[in-house]
């Protein structure tokens, strides 16, 4: 006879869940990525879906204080101490990713190691490769979906706010723009292109229509029943 912790253990999560959804939005500067993850999450949200948010960098930790006074230009660093520095961002929180994902929850990330590649690798500094730039990133937890807001540079700066971080200049939002779309079209790049210069309405309409079959997939396990691992 099963004792009664036995008997009701199933009871949490109460749908049989294998394991929530990861989802990342990526995109160039001014595409509309907080505003479209936020209208993604309240209507998964109101579907009944667990859900939880994260964005990277992820500016509270120590680490990601030391990132945001970079990006606001109040202290310099080397390229390659940057670059390590927002990928240790995101595994400081590799474990609460997965932990998260394994307890039911989808989770809604916005930006993730594809920001840390191209961002980096637009500097062109010779010794800074996008190969170089993937390394410290290995081992990740693998987003099951990955949506990229695409919007052309001219665009971008009619937007309001634009040029007052670091990275938020034409030249570069240009080669970084080019960068995400050679990852997109590498073998296995998996990235759904959304062209984010349409209407806030349109361009939530369409990450919807992409992202929705996924989680459902994921949380009714016909789709990735465990978690994958970037693998570069
Ligand atoms: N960024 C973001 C990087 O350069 N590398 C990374 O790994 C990540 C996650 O930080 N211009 C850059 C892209 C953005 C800046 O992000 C801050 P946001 O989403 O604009 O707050
Ligand atoms: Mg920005």
């Amino acid at each position: 006879m099963a004792s009664t912790a036995d008997q009701f253990s199933w009871q949490e999560p109460r749908n049989s869940m294998v394991r929530g959804a990861f989802v990342v939005v990526e995109g160039v500067d001014r595409a509309g990525k907080t505003t479209q993850v936020q209208r993604l999450c309240s209507k998964l949200y109101a579907l009944g879906h667990n859900i939880k948010t994260i964005r990277f960098p992820d500016r509270v930790s120590t680490i990601g204080q030391m990132i945001g006074s970079y990006l606001q230009n109040e202290t310099n660093m080397d390229d390659h101490v940057v670059h390590l520095l927002f990928s240790a961002n995101r595994w400081e929180k590799a474990k609460w990713i997965e932990e998260t994902l394994a307890k039911g929850y989808t989770i809604i990330c916005d930006r993730y190691y594809y920001s840390g590649m191209v961002y980096s690798a637009a500097k062109n500094n010779p010794a800074l490769s996008l190969e170089w730039a993937k390394q410290p990133d290995i081992g990740l937890p693998k987003p099951d979906v990955v949506i990229f807001l695409d919007l052309e540079p001219w665009q971008a700066e009619q937007r309001g706010g634009y040029g007052e971080e670091k990275y938020e200049k034409r030249e570069l939002q240009q080669r970084v723009r080019e960068l995400y779309l050679q990852l997109l079209n590498a073998p296995g790049g998996g990235m759904k292109v959304i062209n984010a210069g349409d209407s806030m309405d349109a361009v939530e309409e369409r990450i919807w229509n992409e992202v929705l079959p996924w989680v459902e997939m994921v949380e009714g396990g016909t789709y990735g029943a465990k978690v994958g691992k970037f693998e570069g």
